[in-house]
């Protein structure tokens, strides 16, 4: 059996080139060697306000980003999380066997908690959700970014606790790390990851930035008071900004060394900045073309769940089932 990928993004701002390196760029690389299903988490985005107006345009544009960055229809599934209720409905469930300590250590809870005033029920099961979303498929593999590890490794840990109180239930999924790429930092501040939710300019690449945004922050991009690139003793903007080059560009670490090493600074932003835009340019070109057809991108959206939802409810009633919760006979 062709084994099954599930990953997902959250609507909850816009695309940045650490989603795209650490994430959708390599789902589409690996797409056609596995069953693919690639999530719009929505349910997820809302752990945290969202402006609905916002939320609602955010989800068709990310579902545009996919196909304009390669995600292939044909093949990959795309889902909008809310819209099959399994993904709910078995968070539910699951949130019944995960004892309240293993939630309490989650490292991204505790800074999305201390950034709210009010820190809403949803964020602290925020990992439960993203195992439903995972274990929903009897997925194989889930390709994330480093920062996602622990709530994979949770869902494991979700899965294990499970089949060992009611039977052999879910598959046991494997994370899978891009090998350059998986943590993009912050252009502004190079000890903390690039995140959607980060505001201030200078923080990120969108993947829909107008070239002169991207030069404008990749040239302002914080390094280090060396002459130029030694790669012994760089600090972590210097390094993240050659992260971003070799994920972009695939060199291999000897052609990183060899091409940049003494570089002046200005030189590597202005490569930097260049080898951006011209993997930015083509995904720009394809999403405006899919955009301007809404139609198109409704029926991707809608094929999406109509394609997975039997295997979603075929899972929560086997869940329902061995947890001996009613399910109808007839
Ligand atoms: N900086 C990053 N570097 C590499 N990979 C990253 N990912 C996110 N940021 C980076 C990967 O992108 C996928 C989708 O992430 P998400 O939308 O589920 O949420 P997140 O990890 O919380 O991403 P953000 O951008 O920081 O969003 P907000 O600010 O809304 O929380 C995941 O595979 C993630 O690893």
């Amino acid at each position: 059996m062709t084994p099954r990928v599930l990953s997902g993004i959250q609507p909850s701002g816009n695309l940045h080139i650490g989603n795209y390196l650490g994430a959708l760029g390599n789902w589409v690389k690996m797409q056609h060697d596995y069953e693919s299903i690639f999530c719009i988490v929505d349910l997820h985005a809302i752990t945290v306000y969202q402006k609905p107006e916002e939320l609602r345009a955010k989800v068709r544009e990310i579902a545009a980003l996919f196909l304009a960055a390669g995600i292939d229809p044909q093949h990959s599934r795309i889902v909008v999380q809310s819209t099959v209720a399994a993904h709910s409905e078995l968070a539910w469930l699951l949130t019944c066997v995960t004892p309240m300590g293993w939630l309490e250590r989650m490292t991204q809870f505790k800074a999305k908690a201390a950034a709210q005033e009010s820190v809403g029920d949803g964020l602290f099961q925020y990992p439960v959700l993203m195992a439903a979303d995972i274990l929903l498929y009897q997925a194989n593999i889930v390709p994330v970014g480093e920062d996602q590890m622990q709530h994979l490794e949770l869902a494991r840990d979700i899965a294990q606790r499970f089949n060992s109180l009611y039977g052999e239930t879910f598959t046991m999924p494997a994370t899978r790390l891009p090998l350059v790429g998986a943590r993009v930092m912050g252009l502004d501040d190079p000890t903390a990851k690039m995140s959607k939710s980060a505001t201030g300019s200078g923080h990120a690449v969108a993947l829909l930035d107008p070239p002169a945004t991207i030069k404008k922050t990749i040239m302002r991009a914080t390094t280090d008071s060396n002459p130029g690139v030694d790669f012994e003793t760089m600090g972590p903007g210097v390094q993240n900004l050659l992260n971003i080059f070799q994920a972009f560009s695939d060199w291999t670490n000897d052609q990183m060394k060899a091409h940049f090493t003494g570089m002046r600074y200005g030189d590597l932003k202005k490569q930097v900045t260049e080898m951006t835009i011209s993997k930015l340019e083509p995904i720009q070109k394809r999403y405006a073309e899919i955009v301007a057809d809404p139609g198109y991108l409704e029926g991707i959206i809608r094929a999406g769940a109509d394609a997975v939802r039997p295997t979603a409810d075929a899972t929560v009633r086997l869940v329902k089932e061995r947890m001996g919760i009613y399910t109808e006979t007839a």
